[in-house]
Protein backbone atom coordinates (compact mmCIF):
# COMPACT_ATOMS: atom_id res chain seq x y z
CA UNK A 1 0.00 0.00 0.00
CA UNK A 2 1.21 3.97 -0.89
CA UNK A 3 2.07 5.74 2.01
CA UNK A 4 -0.62 7.91 0.73
CA UNK A 5 -3.50 5.79 0.27
CA UNK A 6 -2.58 4.53 3.83
CA UNK A 7 -2.62 8.32 5.06
CA UNK A 8 -6.05 8.80 3.44
CA UNK A 9 -7.71 5.72 5.34
CA UNK A 10 -6.29 7.00 8.64
CA UNK A 11 -7.50 10.78 7.93
CA UNK A 12 -11.33 8.94 7.03
CA UNK A 13 -11.33 7.04 10.41
CA UNK A 14 -10.41 9.92 12.43
CA UNK A 15 -13.21 12.11 10.74
CA UNK A 16 -15.67 9.05 11.11
CA UNK A 17 -14.58 8.78 14.27
CA UNK A 18 -14.83 12.70 15.27
CA UNK A 19 -18.42 13.54 13.52
CA UNK A 20 -20.23 10.35 14.52
CA UNK A 21 -22.92 10.32 16.37
CA UNK A 22 -22.45 9.67 20.45
CA UNK A 23 -24.39 6.55 21.15
CA UNK A 24 -27.54 8.06 22.74
CA UNK A 25 -27.32 8.07 26.95
CA UNK A 26 -29.59 5.33 28.54
CA UNK A 27 -32.91 6.61 29.66
CA UNK A 28 -33.15 6.13 33.65
CA UNK A 29 -36.69 6.24 35.91
CA UNK A 30 -35.23 9.09 38.86
CA UNK A 31 -33.29 10.81 36.93
CA UNK A 32 -35.81 14.04 37.14
CA UNK A 33 -36.20 13.84 33.31
CA UNK A 34 -39.36 12.70 31.54
CA UNK A 35 -38.51 9.87 29.22
CA UNK A 36 -40.18 8.22 26.44
CA UNK A 37 -42.01 5.48 27.95
CA UNK A 38 -42.67 7.32 31.32
CA UNK A 39 -45.63 8.99 32.64
CA UNK A 40 -43.39 11.29 34.86
CA UNK A 41 -40.10 11.52 36.00
CA UNK A 42 -39.31 13.75 39.57
CA UNK A 43 -36.54 12.43 40.76
CA UNK A 44 -36.17 12.21 44.16
CA UNK A 45 -39.56 12.48 44.57
CA UNK A 46 -41.29 9.29 42.75
CA UNK A 47 -43.08 7.19 44.95
CA UNK A 48 -43.12 9.63 47.88
CA UNK A 49 -46.54 10.41 47.65
CA UNK A 50 -49.84 8.38 47.03
CA UNK A 51 -51.08 10.07 44.17
CA UNK A 52 -47.89 11.48 42.57
CA UNK A 53 -45.01 10.00 40.30
CA UNK A 54 -44.24 6.27 41.57
CA UNK A 55 -40.60 4.35 41.55
CA UNK A 56 -42.11 3.16 38.05
CA UNK A 57 -42.25 6.32 36.22
CA UNK A 58 -45.96 6.38 36.36
CA UNK A 59 -48.84 6.90 37.92
CA UNK A 60 -50.85 5.15 40.85
CA UNK A 61 -54.34 4.43 38.76
CA UNK A 62 -57.17 6.52 39.00
CA UNK A 63 -60.00 5.74 41.63
CA UNK A 64 -56.59 4.40 43.77
CA UNK A 65 -57.49 5.27 47.94
CA UNK A 66 -55.66 8.28 48.83
CA UNK A 67 -55.86 11.04 51.86
CA UNK A 68 -58.69 10.34 53.90
CA UNK A 69 -61.20 8.02 53.42
CA UNK A 70 -63.84 9.45 55.94
CA UNK A 71 -67.08 8.64 54.35
CA UNK A 72 -69.82 11.09 54.79
CA UNK A 73 -73.35 12.67 53.43
CA UNK A 74 -70.70 15.38 52.55
CA UNK A 75 -67.58 13.68 51.94
CA UNK A 76 -66.47 10.43 49.76
CA UNK A 77 -62.99 8.55 50.42
CA UNK A 78 -60.34 10.66 48.31
CA UNK A 79 -59.19 8.89 45.46
CA UNK A 80 -56.15 9.50 42.96
CA UNK A 81 -57.05 11.24 39.13
CA UNK A 82 -54.73 9.18 37.50
CA UNK A 83 -52.66 12.02 36.81
CA UNK A 84 -50.83 12.81 39.75
CA UNK A 85 -53.50 14.40 41.85
CA UNK A 86 -55.55 13.73 44.94
CA UNK A 87 -59.38 13.86 44.60
CA UNK A 88 -61.24 14.88 47.68
CA UNK A 89 -64.53 13.94 46.22
CA UNK A 90 -66.28 16.66 48.53
CA UNK A 91 -70.26 16.25 47.70
CA UNK A 92 -72.52 18.40 46.05
CA UNK A 93 -74.56 20.48 48.07
CA UNK A 94 -77.32 18.27 49.13
CA UNK A 95 -79.34 19.18 51.95
CA UNK A 96 -77.67 18.01 54.93
CA UNK A 97 -78.88 19.32 58.25
CA UNK A 98 -81.85 19.65 60.37
CA UNK A 99 -84.68 21.25 58.40
CA UNK A 100 -86.83 18.46 58.55
CA UNK A 101 -87.21 19.53 62.26
CA UNK A 102 -89.99 22.49 61.32
CA UNK A 103 -90.75 25.19 58.74
CA UNK A 104 -88.65 27.50 60.41
CA UNK A 105 -85.13 25.68 60.41
CA UNK A 106 -83.71 26.86 56.81
CA UNK A 107 -82.52 23.83 54.52
CA UNK A 108 -78.75 23.48 55.39
CA UNK A 109 -76.57 22.68 52.19
CA UNK A 110 -73.04 20.48 52.09
CA UNK A 111 -69.72 22.84 51.21
CA UNK A 112 -66.61 21.84 51.20
CA UNK A 113 -66.88 18.54 52.20
CA UNK A 114 -69.15 19.30 55.72
CA UNK A 115 -72.81 20.45 55.87
CA UNK A 116 -73.02 24.26 56.45
CA UNK A 117 -75.78 25.06 59.02
CA UNK A 118 -77.82 27.70 57.74
CA UNK A 119 -79.43 29.03 60.99
CA UNK A 120 -83.26 29.49 60.88
CA UNK A 121 -85.88 30.67 58.73
CA UNK A 122 -86.37 34.89 59.08
CA UNK A 123 -88.69 35.44 61.93
CA UNK A 124 -92.18 36.86 60.36
CA UNK A 125 -91.80 33.90 57.55
CA UNK A 126 -94.82 32.28 57.53
CA UNK A 127 -94.65 28.42 58.49
CA UNK A 128 -96.98 25.54 59.57
CA UNK A 129 -100.89 26.63 59.36
CA UNK A 130 -101.21 28.87 56.91
CA UNK A 131 -105.26 29.36 57.57
CA UNK A 132 -106.61 32.62 58.65
CA UNK A 133 -110.10 32.63 60.65
CA UNK A 134 -111.65 35.15 63.05
CA UNK A 135 -109.80 33.17 66.16
CA UNK A 136 -106.83 32.07 64.47
CA UNK A 137 -104.08 33.89 62.42
CA UNK A 138 -101.56 32.25 59.62
CA UNK A 139 -99.00 30.84 61.57
CA UNK A 140 -95.05 32.56 61.63
CA UNK A 141 -92.04 31.78 62.63
CA UNK A 142 -90.42 33.75 65.57
CA UNK A 143 -86.64 33.49 67.05
CA UNK A 144 -85.01 30.02 67.25
CA UNK A 145 -86.92 28.44 64.58
CA UNK A 146 -90.09 28.19 66.39
CA UNK A 147 -93.24 28.42 64.40
CA UNK A 148 -95.81 30.14 66.33
CA UNK A 149 -99.36 29.40 65.78
CA UNK A 150 -100.80 33.04 66.78
CA UNK A 151 -104.22 32.58 68.09
CA UNK A 152 -105.93 36.06 67.92
CA UNK A 153 -106.13 37.28 71.64
CA UNK A 154 -109.82 39.06 70.93
CA UNK A 155 -111.53 36.23 70.14
CA UNK A 156 -112.94 34.77 73.36
CA UNK A 157 -113.90 31.07 74.17
CA UNK A 158 -116.67 30.06 71.83
CA UNK A 159 -120.46 29.87 73.34
CA UNK A 160 -123.07 27.05 72.21
CA UNK A 161 -126.11 28.51 70.90
CA UNK A 162 -129.24 28.12 72.84
CA UNK A 163 -132.50 26.28 71.36
CA UNK A 164 -135.61 28.59 70.75
CA UNK A 165 -137.26 29.38 73.74
CA UNK A 166 -140.57 27.54 72.30
CA UNK A 167 -138.93 24.28 72.04
CA UNK A 168 -137.86 24.91 76.11
CA UNK A 169 -141.45 25.38 76.75
CA UNK A 170 -142.84 22.49 74.69
CA UNK A 171 -140.04 20.30 76.03
CA UNK A 172 -141.29 21.17 79.68
CA UNK A 173 -145.00 20.84 79.33
CA UNK A 174 -144.32 17.51 77.85
CA UNK A 175 -142.34 16.52 80.56
CA UNK A 176 -144.95 17.29 82.90
CA UNK A 177 -143.34 19.80 84.29
CA UNK A 178 -145.75 22.60 86.07
CA UNK A 179 -143.35 25.01 87.47
CA UNK A 180 -139.95 26.39 85.70
CA UNK A 181 -137.90 28.65 85.29
CA UNK A 182 -136.31 30.33 82.83
CA UNK A 183 -132.64 31.24 83.15
CA UNK A 184 -131.38 33.21 80.05
CA UNK A 185 -127.26 32.79 79.76
CA UNK A 186 -125.80 36.30 78.75
CA1 LIG B 1 -36.34 9.56 33.35
CA1 LIG C 1 -63.03 13.19 50.86
CA1 LIG D 1 -79.61 23.96 60.41
CA1 LIG E 1 -102.52 29.77 63.30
Amino acid sequence: MRPQTTLALLLGLLAAKIWAPAPAAAQVCGNGVQEAGEQCDTGPANGTTECGCSLACDFPFSGNPCGSQSDTLCDDPDTCDGAGVCVPNHAPAYACGDEAQGDCFATDYCGGGVCVDSGFEPVGQGCGDESDTQCDNPDTCTAGGICAANPDPICGPIIPALPPLGAVLLAAALGGVTAFRLRRVS
